[in-house]
Parts: C-alpha cells; structure tokens; sequence
C-alpha cells in the first residue's frame, strides 16, 4: 500500500492529512514549495533533514520507512517560502511507495555519501527517475553528505561537481553531522526555484508545479501595504 500515516498530525489518511498540513503552510508564507530529499540508504537523508529543521545531528538514525514529513519557512531574497519536505527510503523495497510522493515536486535534494562509490554510482538511477515522475523542471541540488569523513573519501569533489555541471543540478558538500552547508542547500534550492518564478521559467499556477502562493503572497495582492505591516515574523512548525 502507498499510505503512510504521518505520526507528527495523528493522521491516517493521507489525502485529509496533506490538505490540513498545506492549509496550515499557507497562512503565513509568500510561497509554499514541495521539495523531496531522494539518494541511496544510508546516505544521511534523514539526518540532513533534521539538522535543517532542528540544527542538531539526528543520533542513531534508523532506515526510514516509506517517507518521512518535514516543514519550515525559511526567508529567502525578502520572500517567506514554506518548504514542505517528503524525506524518502533510499531502500529498494520501498521505491514504489516513495515514487509516488515524487510527482509536482518543485525541488529536490540529491544525496550521495562521499565516502561511497556505490551511492555515487546511483546517482544517474534517481535522477531520471525524479525528472521522469517529478517534472522536467525540477530544481535539483546535489549534496555530497558526510563531508566530516574526509579521510575515507571515494568520491572527489571535482569529479562530482563535473557530474553536477553535466547534469545541470547545484552541488553541496554537506556534512548533517557538523552542519556544515545544510541550511545553504536548501536555501539554494529555493532561491533558484524563485529566480526562476520571476523570471517567468516556472509558473506557479501551472498544474504539478510543486508551488503555490500563501496567504500572506494573496494578502499583499490585495492590500500591499497592509500586507508588508504584518510581515510573518519567522517560525518553524
Ligand atoms: N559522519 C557522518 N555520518 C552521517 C552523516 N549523515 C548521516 N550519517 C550517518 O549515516 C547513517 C545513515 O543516516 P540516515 O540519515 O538514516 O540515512 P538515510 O539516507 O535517511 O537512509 P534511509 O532512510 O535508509 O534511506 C547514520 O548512521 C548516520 O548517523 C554525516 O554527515 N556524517
Ligand atoms: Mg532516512
């Protein structure tokens, strides 16, 4: 079965869980946006969640089960965005539950662990699966995690940062462990989907886009200066 029940709300249902979180989400921010975290087990996909929404390392992480749920307003180029993160299994026995989070996402996390060729060598695998079920503009970052463990590196920087060019995705070396650019890979992510917004590339109105206006983005169409008086002050939930 694809359900998953989402501990945090008490909920089973998937449909009514995710229309009372999304309303939630808008009433504060200009801009809600669906972003996926995606990469082999054991990468520290959980963990680069958690340290982004909690700024501590997730101790004694276990393989996740299904897809995991994360949110958190972040304030980039003077916009509020919520990012609504679907933390995905990496363990092949649950691919078909987690490819059916992936459609109309907006953004994603691309994780490989630099201390193993194998998670790097997969990366071609979840990139066509996510441009495939996702859409064509997906705004993808690669993140080359566990940067903390240098000395067991198997995957150069440069060479990864070739793939990423050829690939056209960002690229990070991250560490969840120390924090080191786990906060900026989500903040680039969603800074490239907004430049992109403004640019026209992406429409926020169109079906499967992975992003919606808020409230207070609807507010100020209505009524800008009301709407810049009461600026969301920054929160997390
Ligand atoms: N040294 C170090 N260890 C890390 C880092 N991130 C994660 N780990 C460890 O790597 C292991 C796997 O981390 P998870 O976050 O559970 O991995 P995951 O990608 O979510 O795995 P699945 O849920 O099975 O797909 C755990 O033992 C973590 O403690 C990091 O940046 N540095
Ligand atoms: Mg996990």
């Amino acid at each position: 079965s694809a359900r998953v029940s989402v501990d945090a709300w008490g909920l089973e249902d998937e449909d009514v869980c995710l229309g009372f979180v999304d309303r939630c989400f808008l009433l504060s921010a200009d801009f809600l946006f669906k972003f996926l975290v995606i990469g082999n087990a054991g990468t520290g996909k959980s963990c680069l969640l958690h340290q982004f929404i909690e700024k501590r390392f997730k101790e004694d992480s276990n393989h996740t089960i299904g897809v995991e749920f994360g949110s958190k307003i972040i304030n980039v180029v003077n916009k509020y965005v919520k990012l609504q993160i679907w933390d995905t299994a990496g363990q092949e026995r649950f691919r078909s539950v987690t490819r059916s989070y992936y459609r109309g996402a907006a953004g994603a996390l691309l994780v490989y662990d630099i201390t193993s060729r194998e998670t790097y060598n997969a990366l071609t695998n979840w990139l066509t699966d996510a441009r495939m079920l996702a859409s064509q503009n997906i705004v993808i970052i690669l993140c080359g995690n566990k940067k903390d463990l240098d000395a067991d590196r198997e995957v150069t920087f440069l060479e990864a940062s070739r793939f990423a060019q050829e690939n056209e995705l960002m690229f990070l070396e991250t560490s969840a462990l120390t924090g080191e650019n786990v906060e900026e890979a989500f903040v680039q992510c969603a800074r490239k989907i907004l430049n992109k917004i403004e640019s026209g590339e992406l429409d926020p109105e169109r079906m499967g886009s992975g992003i919606q206006y808020g409230d207070a983005a609807l507010r100020q169409l209505r009524s800008p200066r009301r709407a810049q008086a009461q600026s969301p002050q920054e929160c997390v939930c």
